[in-house]
């Protein structure tokens, strides 16, 4: 892959968007490179994925202005679609996304982002969905995610205004869970990412899926799916060494942490 690199550290996966020149500006290789990544990730062995950017001024400076400014409308709409895909891949992967935003999280930046299951950022970090001042309008779901994570009004003054936001700024609002030093950024992620990984892999993906379907639905559904994503943990290796081990006050044993197609 020409803009992508996937590496591995433990039980952690890393995907770097990696193209530096262009502020890792999201084109449609970069999209398309972005779903093999996903695809390719081992999913009995990682627990935690990081998606990140190369360099340190931006994570993704939004979809590439210069191959949207041509496009017709029938392939504005391919576009939006390939970046959608991609997008709703990894807000619904099985397992945890975090986004270390080291920089620039603007219009499609700002919206992958929106896409991961937590968001951490850099002290530099800018984000905003600028794109009523290109003429068009969030293509990747920004409408939808920001009303979501922030609140309705927020997101429309963000999006109406086109204003671009500092990183206190999105933490004050809801935008992101955690600001850090730009040099710290990486490590901090890393470890909230192996806390994640050190967890009962079958419980940690049925509460990204709880959490996930159950805000699409009213709270009578909504408890439902929680019942049954419960019910799904008993029974399995983690559950039953992990709630022996508390019974027999054995504080030394480690979970036993099974890989998930081995349940
Ligand atoms: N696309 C393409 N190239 C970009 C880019 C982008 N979004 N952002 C930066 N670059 C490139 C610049 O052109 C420049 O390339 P060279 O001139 O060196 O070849 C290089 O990255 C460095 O950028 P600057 O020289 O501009 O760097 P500065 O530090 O001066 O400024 C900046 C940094 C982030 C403030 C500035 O680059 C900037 O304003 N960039 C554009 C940010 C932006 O507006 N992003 C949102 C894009 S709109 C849809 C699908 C998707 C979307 C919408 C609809 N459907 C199909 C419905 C999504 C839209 C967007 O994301």
């Amino acid at each position: 892959m020409e803009f992508v690199t996937y590496e591995v550290k433990d039980r952690v996966g890393i995907i770097t968007i990696n193209r530096e020149k262009a502020l890792n500006a999201l084109n449609s290789q970069v999209l398309d490179e972005l779903s093999e990544a996903f695809d390719g990730v081992d999913q009995s062995q990682i627990r935690c994925l990081v998606l990140t950017g190369a360099g340190e001024k931006s994570f993704v400076a939004g979809a590439d202005i210069g191959e949207m400014s041509s496009l017709t409308k029938a392939e504005g709409e391919a576009f939006g679609k390939k970046g959608n895909d991609l997008f709703r891949k990894i807000e619904t992967f099985p397992i945890p996304v975090i986004a270390a935003v080291n920089g620039f999280a603007l219009g499609g930046g700002c919206e992958i982002s929106m896409s991961c299951d937590i968001r951490i950022c850099s002290d530099n970090a800018v984000f905003g969905q600028p794109e009523v001042g290109l003429g068009i309008t969030p293509g990747f779901g920004g409408t939808q995610r920001l009303a979501r994570l922030v609140s309705p009004g927020m997101a429309k003054q963000l999006i109406y205004t086109a204003r671009n936001i500092k990183a206190d700024e999105a933490y004050r609002i809801g935008l992101v869970n955690q600001v850090v030093p730009a040099a710290e950024l990486m490590d901090t992620v890393l470890k909230m990412a192996s806390t994640i990984a050190a967890n009962a892999p079958i419980a940690v993906r049925n509460c990204k899926k709880a959490i996930n379907d159950g805000l699409q639905v009213d709270m009578d559904k909504a408890v439902v799916i929680e019942e049954k994503l419960f019910g799904d943990c008993f029974e399995t290796e983690d559950q039953k060494a992990a709630m022996a081990n508390f019974l027999e006050k054995d504080k030394e044993k480690k979970l036993k942490v099974v890989p998930f197609n081995n349940r």
